[in-house]
């Protein structure tokens, strides 16, 4: 390497914001534990976003909550807008979910996540005034093959063909939601098996978009929010994604017409997040397919996390061992 291009190196330090960012979501993971089945969905999420926000208040850099816990005056904490870190380092937009799956830890069931995705300022659409998104996700393989307007019939059928895949063989992920009953009739119909998820879209389209999971597409309607942390993750993954905005009303149509956002048209996963500098983690609460949830064996509580970037296009497991009496209170 010559002087030049180590010196260059060494002022743009080629940072992975997100190996920071986990210490943020395996804390909000590790203070969600003790409210896992009891009840009661607001405390653990409170515990959870208590405990990312003074995480995230260590990190050196200005992230900008474009997806947060909502509007200021309902969430005192994590509110889209706020500004987190130190002020210190890159100017980003930040999506934070400190529990996708209030209600799954609440009630002791799987798939219950921690996440946080990280991009450029400016890069993450602010989908916040309409509420849901038509969204398709899936590996690589989808990409030139898949079109969310074309009949989910069809699009498994050439995501089979693109797999090398019987179309028996093929698991499409969809939330359990009565809206989606014709989606998961015609799912059955061509021949493919449904993978019904109770919630937590994001861990769903996650696993769609890897290539070692038996998810081969994650599709429906669930949170635009939610389909934004999916962008960031599947940029990393190299995966495939589509979303369509999905109003449920005339006045969240007007409030998503106003804010600048379109229902004609066809949000690929550059329109959702755009760059390639996008970050995402995500920690295990509950055990589920993308990550275990947490343990705690005498005096170690353990995390699992997946980190990912998409200028490298790495995908890590971190795995971490905390001692238990370092937890204790505060
Ligand atoms: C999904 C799911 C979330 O919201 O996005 C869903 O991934 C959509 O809303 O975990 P409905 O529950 O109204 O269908 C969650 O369930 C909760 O944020």
């Amino acid at each position: 390497m010559s002087e030049v291009d180590s010196a260059e190196l060494f002022q743009h330090p080629d940072r992975n914001l997100a190996m920071e960012l986990v210490r943020a979501t395996e804390a909000a993971a590790i203070r969600a534990t003790p409210w896992i089945g009891r009840g009661d969905k607001n405390a653990a999420d409170q515990a959870a976003v208590d405990a990312m926000r003074k995480f995230l208040s260590t990190v050196n850099f200005s992230g900008l909550v474009v997806i947060g816990e909502g509007e200021k005056d309902h969430a005192p904490m994590l509110f889209n807008g706020e500004i987190v870190g130190t002020g210190n380092g890159p100017l980003c937009d930040i999506a934070v979910d400190p529990i996708d799956g209030t209600s799954l830890t609440a009630a002791g069931r799987s798939h219950a996540i921690s996440m946080i995705a990280v991009s450029e300022r400016g890069s993450m659409l602010d989908a916040s005034s309409v509420f849901y998104m038509e969204k398709i996700v899936a590996s690589h393989e989808a990409i030139g093959v898949v079109d969310i307007s074309l009949p989910i019939g069809e699009n498994i059928r050439a995501l089979a063909k693109a797999k090398n895949k019987a179309v028996e063989d093929m698991r499409i992920a969809v939330l359990d939601r009565p809206r989606h009953e014709q989606l998961i009739a015609d799912i059955r119909a061509v021949g493919a098996g449904t993978r019904l998820i109770l919630d937590g879209d994001v861990a769903g389209g996650i696993n769609a978009a890897r290539h070692d999971t038996r998810i081969d597409m994650c599709v429906g309607i669930g949170g635009s929010p939610e389909g934004v942390a999916t962008a960031c993750a599947v940029k990393a993954l190299g995966g495939f994604m589509q979303g369509r905005l999905s109003p449920t009303t005339d006045e969240e149509k007007q409030r998503g017409l106003d804010a600048g956002l379109r229902f004609d048209h066809i949000y690929g996963v550059n329109d959702l997040v755009s760059g390639d500098n996008t970050f995402f983690v995500a920690t295990g609460v509950t055990d589920g397919e993308l990550v275990r949830g947490v343990r705690r064996d005498g005096p170690i509580i353990s995390t699992e996390s997946i980190v990912l970037r998409a200028r490298s296009g790495t995908i890590r497991r971190v795995s971490a061992d905390h001692q238990a009496s370092k937890w204790l209170g505060d």
